[in-house]
C-alpha cells in the first residue's frame, strides 16, 4: 500500500522561493504535520512526504499511490484542491486534514473523499484501515490528542534541503488572541508532551538547527514555566548539541533561571509577538495585552539577549487604532526595543477566529471570492478593509516599515551588535538579508494584488 502525504505550495508566498534568494533557505521549514502523520502510519504502508515548497514533483512520472493525504493552511487550500482533483481523476482517494479542513469543513468536504478535523492522532490509524478496505467515511474528528499519544515524527522521510528540523513539545494556548486560530484549533488547555518523548525525538533529528513549533514554548502559568525548565534541564543532560529557535511570550524575559537553562539547552533565538507599539491597539487584541502592558520592553529584550539569544519580534499593521505613519512607528519601536529581526504582517481575518466573525459582520472582508481568494490569506496581503487606512495607504505603511527597519545601515548596526555581543551574528545576518532580499519581490506582489483587488471591489475603508 502506497501513501503520499503532500504539503501543497502557495505560489504567492514569496519567502519559499528558495531559488530566487539563497537566504530564503533559512526560511523554509519542514511540514511537521505530515512527519507526525507518517509517524502514526503502520509499517505496511510505504509512505512518502512530498513538500511542494521545495519544488512540485512530477506526479505523472511517479508510481500511483493507493491513498493521498493533503495538509493545508488556509493560504494553501486552492493548491490542495488542485491536487485533490488530479488524484481523484485517477481514482485515488484523497483525505484532507489540518487547520483549513477544520475551520472550513463545509468547503473542504465538497472537494475531497474524506476530511479529518482537528488533531489526527486519535483517528489516523482508523482512516488508513478504512481506506485499505475501501470504506472511507466522509468525516473523522480527531478532537484534542492525548500528548502521550503523539508519536515521534518521521524526520528521516524529509532529510534534504532544509536549514532547520522541526519538533513540537506542547499544544494549545490559553490566551485566545482575537486574530489567532490557535486557541480555536488546539484548545485553551496547554498540553505538554512527556519530556522523555521530546528528548528522544530531538535525538532523532539530523539537522543541527531546529524550529520548536510550539505556539508558546514556556506557557504563561508558573507550572508551565516549571515544566519548561525541566525540559531544558533534560535537553542539557542529553547533550543534544542542537541550536534551536522557538516562539514564546514576553514573560520569557522575567525569569533568569529559565533564560539560563534555555541558553544551556541550545536556545539561539526566540520569536515574540509584540503586535503593536500602541497600548490602545493592544487592548483590543485580547489575551496578550496583560503580558505586554506597562512593561519596559527594551529591558525585557536586553535580558533575553544577554543570554546570547536572538530576539525576533512580530507586529501587526491594520489594527483599528492604526493611522497613517504606523509603519514608521513600528520600525522605530522595533529599533528602540533592540530587536534582531522584525516580521510585520497585515491584520488578516483567518476563518474560525473572533476577528473573522467581527470583520465579516461589519462587511470588512472584500477578498471573499472563496476558495480562490484564500491564496491571499498569507498575512502578507491586506485582504480586509482597515479602519483608518486605504488599500494603497496600508501597503505604503508596510513598505515604509520594512524599508526603514531593513535599511543597509540598520542591518549593519544589528549584525555588528550581535557580532560584538557574540550573539549568533551569522543567523542574524541570514535573517536580515533574507527579509531585505524579499522587499523587491513584495513590491511586485503588491502590484499584482492591487490589480486583483481592482476587479469590481471598491477601496473604501471599513468604517
Ligand atoms: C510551524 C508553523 C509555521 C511554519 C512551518 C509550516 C510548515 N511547513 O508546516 C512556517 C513558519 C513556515 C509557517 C508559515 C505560515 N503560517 Co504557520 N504556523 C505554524 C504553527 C506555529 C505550528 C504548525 C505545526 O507544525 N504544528 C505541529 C503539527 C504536528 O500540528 P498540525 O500542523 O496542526 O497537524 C496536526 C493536525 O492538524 C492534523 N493534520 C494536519 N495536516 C493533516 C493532513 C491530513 C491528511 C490529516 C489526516 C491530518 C492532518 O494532524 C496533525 C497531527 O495531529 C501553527 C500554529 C498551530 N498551532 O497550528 C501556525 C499556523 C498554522 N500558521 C498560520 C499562518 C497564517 C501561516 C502563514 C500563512 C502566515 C505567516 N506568515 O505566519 C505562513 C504561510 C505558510 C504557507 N505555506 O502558506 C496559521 C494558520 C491559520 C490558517 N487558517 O491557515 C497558524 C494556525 C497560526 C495562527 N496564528 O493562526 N507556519
Ligand atoms: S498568545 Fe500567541 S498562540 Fe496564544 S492566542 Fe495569542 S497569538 Fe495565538
Amino acid at each position: 500500500m502506497r501513501l503520499y502525504l503532500i504539503n501543497p505550495s502557495n505560489p504567492l508566498v514569496s519567502i519559499v522561493k528558495v531559488k530566487e534568494s539563497r537566504w530564503n533557505r533559512y526560511r523554509v521549514w519542514k511540514p511537521l504535520s505530515l512527519m507526525v502523520l507518517a509517524g502514526l502510519t503502520p509499517g505496511e504502508w510505504e509512505t512518502s512526504i512530498l513538500d511542494e515548497n521545495l519544488g512540485v514533483p512530477d506526479y505523472a512520472a511517479m508510481p500511483r499511490p493507493n491513498l493521498v493525504g493533503v495538509t493545508a493552511f488556509t493560504s494553501q487550500a486552492n493548491r490542495a484542491y488542485e491536487l485533490a482533483d488530479y488524484f481523484r481523476d485517477q481514482g485515488v482517494p484523497v483525505v484532507m486534514g489540518g487547520i483549513h479542513a477544520t475551520m472550513c469543513l463545509d468547503e473542504v468536504i465538497e472537494r475531497v473523499d474524506a476530511v479529518v478535523t482537528r488533531e489526527a492522532e486519535g483517528v489516523w490509524p482508523q482512516v488508513l484501515d478504512d481506506a485499505r478496505q475501501g470504506r472511507l467515511q466522509r468525516q473523522y474528528d480527531g478532537g484534542f490528542a492525548e500528548m502521550t499519544g503523539v508519536p515521534s515524527a518521521r524526520h528521516d522521510l524529509l532529510s534534504r534541503g532544509y536549514a532547520f528540523g522541526a519538533i513540537q513539545t506542547t499544544r494549545g494556548c490559553p490566551l485566545n488572541c482575537s486574530f489567532c486560530s490557535v486557541t480555536a484549533f488546539n484548545g485553551a488547555h496547554y498540553r505538554q508532551r512527556p519530556i522523555p518523548d521530546v528528548v528522544r525525538e530531538f535525538q532523532s533529528i539530523r539537522e543541527k538547527r531546529v524550529l520548536v513549533v510550539d505556539d508558546n514554548l514556556i506557557g504563561v502559568r508558573p507550572e508551565h514555566i516549571a515544566r519548561a525548565k525541566d525540559l531544558f534541564r533534560a535537553m542539557t543532560r542529553a547533550k543534544l548539541r542542537k541550536e534551536w529557535i522557538a516562539q514564546a511570550t514576553i514573560n520569557f524575559a522575567d525569569d533568569e533561571e529559565l533564560l539560563t537553562l534555555a541558553a544551556k539547552a541550545g536556545c539561539s533565538g526566540v520569536f515574540i509577538g509584540f503586535e503593536s507599539p500602541s497600548p490602545e491597539a493592544l487592548r483590543g487584541l485580547g489575551g496578550k495585552f496583560s503580558l505586554l502592558k506597562d512593561r519596559d520592553l527594551r529591558a525585557s529584550v536586553r535580558r533575553i539577549q544577554r543570554h546570547n539569544i536572538l530576539v525576533a519580534g512580530s507586529f501587526i499593521i491594520g489594527l483599528d487604532a492604526d493611522e497613517p505613519g504606523i509603519g514608521r512607528r513600528i520600525a522605530e519601536a522595533a529599533r528602540r526595543y533592540g530587536l534582531d529581526n522584525l516580521n510585520v504582517l497585515f491584520l488578516t481575518p483567518l476563518p474560525g477566529t473572533r476577528l473573522w466573525d467581527q470583520m465579516k459582520s461589519q462587511g470588512r472582508i472584500p477578498l471573499d471570492v472563496l476558495p480562490q481568494d484564500w491564496k491571499y490569506y498569507t498575512l502578507t496581503y491586506p485582504v480586509a478593509r482597515y479602519r483608518h487606512l486605504s488599500l494603497d495607504g496600508i501597503i505604503r505603511e508596510m513598505i515604509s516599515c520594512n524599508e526603514t527597519f531593513y535599511s543597509v545601515p540598520g542591518i549593519f548596526r544589528r549584525v555588528f551588535s550581535s557580532f560584538w555581543h557574540r550573539r549568533k551574528p551569522w543567523i542574524s545576518l541570514a535573517g536580515n538579508l533574507s527579509y531585505r532580499g524579499n522587499l523587491r519581490r513584495a513590491a511586485e506582489a503588491y502590484a499584482g494584488f492591487r490589480h486583483h483587488w481592482g476587479d469590481g471591489r471598491d477601496d473604501t475603508r471599513g468604517s
